[in-house]
């Protein structure tokens, strides 16, 4: 018998009463001793259990949920994700992230969404953002620089979200420029970088982040069977999003805080260890067409460099890019 699962399933069934060892013990058909090894195990795993003498055992949160106070209980910034608003489904996090900012919403806001009906990527393309499965979050960025340096900030969030997922998750992940993280080749977080400027300065950016935290193979909708993966699918071990979105935000105000001393150099460096793309043959598609060449590296202003064939040394702002070896 599976002890955990039914474990799991008789304490999220008991409705926020408390079930003693004594009676899981007996439901589930094991010892009293295994029934406390569990719960320390699902402890570890990220449950919250509450435990109280003579009355049992207490679930408080799964890893499945994500509340508002989760994410805040423990939050170690400063400014980001200090202001949540937080929902349980939207249309895109985005969009109600832009009314936000166009409201004067601080420098540090998140929206976090458990659910997006039309969550979106670049170029018009779609997100999928299935419920309770991922993080869906965009956040409120006001640095006070031309809108030409809106998309390091793309850099900044990837080398952020790349390093968050290799602290909690001790996972390898990789980037390829600009704005895709992958595992093992495949695709498990996006990012969207949208500005709103004016004249020559950039009055907010809207930073969208998502990451699939907890699908299993089949919650991958089939369009991107086999190009995409989560968390989960690679490490076998399901993910707490509230530690997930913690140290993203950590990383992330950190490596700002950086970035605003010192400028992108630093993290350009951060940027190539996680880098796949460099040194390699790529394809990079652009609006204007097709570039295949070596994939050189990036400038200090974050742009791809790319030779062809005849050693022209090209610069793409903005791409999808194929590798082809
Ligand atoms: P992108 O245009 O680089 O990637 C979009 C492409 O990725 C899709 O066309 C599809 O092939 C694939 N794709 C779609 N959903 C997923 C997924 N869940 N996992 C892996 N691959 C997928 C990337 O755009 C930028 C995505 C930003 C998403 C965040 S979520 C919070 C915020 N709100 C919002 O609406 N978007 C951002």
């Amino acid at each position: 018998i599976d002890i955990r699962k039914q474990l799991i399933k008789a304490l999220s069934d008991a409705d926020g009463e408390f079930l003693s060892g004594q009676t899981l013990a007996e439901k589930i058909g094991c010892s009293r001793t295994a029934i406390w090894k569990h719960i320390e195990e699902l402890r570890k795993d990220g449950f919250i259990l509450e435990a109280v003498r003579n009355k049992g055992y207490k679930i408080i949160n799964t890893p499945e949920d994500l509340t508002e106070s989760d994410i805040l209980f423990g939050l170690e910034t400063e400014r980001f994700g200090r202001n949540i608003h937080f929902y349980e489904s939207v249309e895109s996090t985005q969009k109600v992230a832009h009314q936000l900012a166009h409201e004067g919403a601080p420098e540090g806001t998140i929206v976090v969404s458990e659910e997006q009906r039309t969550g979106r990527g670049r170029l018009g393309r779609s997100w999928s953002s299935l419920p309770k499965k991922g993080v869906w979050m965009s956040m409120i960025v006001r640095p006070v620089l031309p809108p030409q340096k809106a998309p390091q900030f793309t850099l900044i969030t990837a080398v952020a979200a790349a390093n968050a997922i290799g602290e909690v998750t001790g996972l390898h992940p990789e980037i390829k420029w600009p704005n895709d993280i992958l595992i093992n080749g495949k695709k498990v977080v996006g990012i969207l970088t949208e500005l709103q400027a004016e004249a020559d300065k950039i009055s907010s950016l809207v930073i969208g982040i998502g990451i699939n935290a907890n699908h299993d193979v089949e919650d991958l909708h089939e369009s991107i069977q086999g190009k995409a993966t989560s968390l989960y699918i690679e490490k076998r071990k399901k993910i707490s999003r509230a530690q997930l979105i913690q140290t993203f935000l950590k990383d992330f105000e950190k490596y700002y805080g950086i970035y605003l001393d010192k400028g992108f150099a630093p993290i350009k460096l951060l940027w190539e260890t996680y880098a796949i793309s460099i040194g390699k043959v790529i394809t990079a598609r652009t609006v204007t067409g097709e570039i295949v060449g070596r994939a050189l590296g990036i400038t200090d202003e974050g742009v791809l460099k790319v030779e062809d064939e005849h050693g022209t040394i090209h610069e793409v702002y903005s791409a999808d890019i194929e590798l082809s070896d």
